[in-house]
């Protein structure tokens, strides 16, 4: 399988070709997450700059989207098997206006796969929902994800109602996104800040005092 034809078929939202190739690279080999990073997610990126630019719109966005998820589905069970006890609870989600999820995804396997217990609660969250599970799952890390630059406040509210509930003692929030900064992060009085999702990971076990 060559990155470059699964790139392509990213960007051009053709979901059976990616999805054929990425079983293909898993069967010749590959690594999951070389599939991810040298593959999938660069062939997202550029649809990004496509839209960007004004070359691409929502339905050329929405076909990459599902075609990415597609391939995703594949590689589910190698990035998140893990082990079998739960280092800790988090709870995960896009913050409310939010509708992206690919990258949550992403991270989600990744923390399952480091061996934590995760409750992902989707996109578009609005914060009494996190409040909600974080309390009934006795949770240890909240990771909250934005990817609009419009949906970064609504990260603030949710650390400021966080800490009003009473629960920011007992819980750390990590915050990422492609919009959001380690500034920004310090800024709304989050616990940490992750460029990409194994260092969302590293972050929480930094944070658990795990490593
Ligand atoms: Co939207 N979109 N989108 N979009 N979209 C962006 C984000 C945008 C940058 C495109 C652009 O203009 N270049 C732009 C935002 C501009 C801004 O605010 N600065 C944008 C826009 C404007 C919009 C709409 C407003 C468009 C419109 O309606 N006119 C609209 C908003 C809808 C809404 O949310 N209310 C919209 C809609 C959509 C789709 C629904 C079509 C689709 C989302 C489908 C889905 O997620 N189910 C979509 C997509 C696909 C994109 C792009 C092209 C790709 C996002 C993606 O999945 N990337 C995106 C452009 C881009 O990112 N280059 C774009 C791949 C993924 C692996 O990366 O999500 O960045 P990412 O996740 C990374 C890191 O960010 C990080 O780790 C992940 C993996 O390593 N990370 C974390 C993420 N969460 C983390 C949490 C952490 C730590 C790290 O700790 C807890």
């Amino acid at each position: 399988m060559k990155m470059e034809d699964l790139i392509k078929a990213v960007i051009e939202g053709n979901a059976p070709v990616v999805s054929d190739l990425v079983v293909q690279g898993l069967d010749e080999g590959l690594k999951a997450t070389d599939i991810l990073a040298e593959g999938l997610t660069p062939g997202m990126s550029t649809v990004g700059d496509l839209f960007h630019r004004g070359e691409y719109f929502l339905p050329e966005m929405l076909f990459s989207a599902k075609a990415m998820k597609g391939g995703l589905e594949h590689l589910e069970s190698i990035l998140s098997t893990g082990g079998s006890d739960a280092l800790g609870t988090i709870v995960l989600g896009t913050v409310k206006g939010d509708l992206h999820d690919i990258g949550k995804n992403i991270v989600a396997m990744l923390m399952k796969g480091a061996g934590f217990n995760v409750i992902d609660l989707g996109v578009d969250i609005p914060v009494e929902r996190f409040v909600e599970a974080l309390t009934e799952e006795k949770a240890d890390i909240l990771a909250l994800s934005a990817l609009l630059s419009t949906t970064m406040p609504a990260m603030e509210s949710t650390v400021k109602a966080i800490k009003e509930s009473g629960l920011k003692d007992k819980v750390k929030i990590v915050v990422g996104g492609a919009p959001v900064t380690p500034e920004f992060a310090d800024q709304i009085g989050a616990d940490g800040y992750a460029e990409d999702a194994p260092g969302a990971v590293n972050k929480v076990n930094e944070l658990l005092e795990l490593v």
